[in-house]
């Protein structure tokens, strides 16, 4: 049975077997908002499909709470190399995380079952450095766009057993958008994998934020989720 998560909820990484779960992905599904509107002269209808392009993404921090290495999506490098931030990429160095790609629209036509964009995790490839690694969500409005998470029409993160293209067996669901406290909000700073006694836990930390960059939803969790 899978875990529904709650806002800061902390849970083990053990299967109902008892065995450690190593190998899993972290995925978000989310849909296209589409709306209906009358068509010229109040003749018919045509469907508006408008594009939500969240990025999921991934830092690590060492027992200090520095960072050592991060997942984010290497489209905005044109950027990020400008403003001399380090560039993006889909890959931990570690080989542990990798990310499946940007995803810039959502599901058109209803929930089609798999997750968006998805960072797959084999724990025991972690790198021993690495104490804490937290995972986080943020909305990129393109121009002239103007959308937070409560218009979008579902959004959700899991952690399951699988591949990008499949999912063999759910381990714990978390609905974003049925939570109030993320309207108006951009951002999301989703949970954290976290090293104690030796074993992985997660803690859903759910907390939604105001960033409209990525870049300064990095800098909140550096300074202050250590
Ligand atoms: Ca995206
Ligand atoms: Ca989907």
């Amino acid at each position: 049975m899978a875990i529904n998560l709650q806002k800061g909820q902390k849970i083990d990484l053990r299967k109902s077997s008892g065995e450690a779960l190593t190998n899993f992905c972290v995925g978000v599904n989310w849909g296209a908002i589409e709306t209906t509107k009358p068509g010229l002269f109040g003749i018919g209808s045509k469907k508006v499909i408008e594009d939500v392009d969240l990025d999921l993404s991934c830092i690590m921090l060492d027992q200090n709470g520095e960072l050592v290495d991060w997942i984010y999506s290497p489209e905005y490098n044109a950027w990020l190399s400008q403003n001399k931030f380090p560039l993006g990429k889909l890959t931990s160095n570690d080989g542990g995380l990798r990310h499946s790609g940007d995803d810039r629209q959502g599901d058109v036509g209803g929930d089609d079952g798999l997750d968006n964009e998805i960072i797959t995790v084999d724990l025991n490839r972690v790198s021993n450095n690495v104490d804490k690694i937290f995972f986080f969500l943020n909305i990129y409005l393109n121009q002239g766009q103007n959308f937070d998470f409560s218009q979008i029409p579902f959004a959700k993160i899991r952690m399951y057993e699988g591949t990008p293209t499949r999912v063999n067996s759910v381990f714990s669901n978390y609905d974003i958008v049925t939570d109030s406290s993320y309207r108006g909000k951009g951002a999301l700073i989703l949970g954290k994998l976290y090293r104690r006694n030796g074993e992985w836990k997660f803690d859903a930390i759910g907390d939604p934020t105001d960033d409209k960059l990525f870049i300064q939803t990095i800098q909140k969790i550096t300074q202050n989720y250590k």
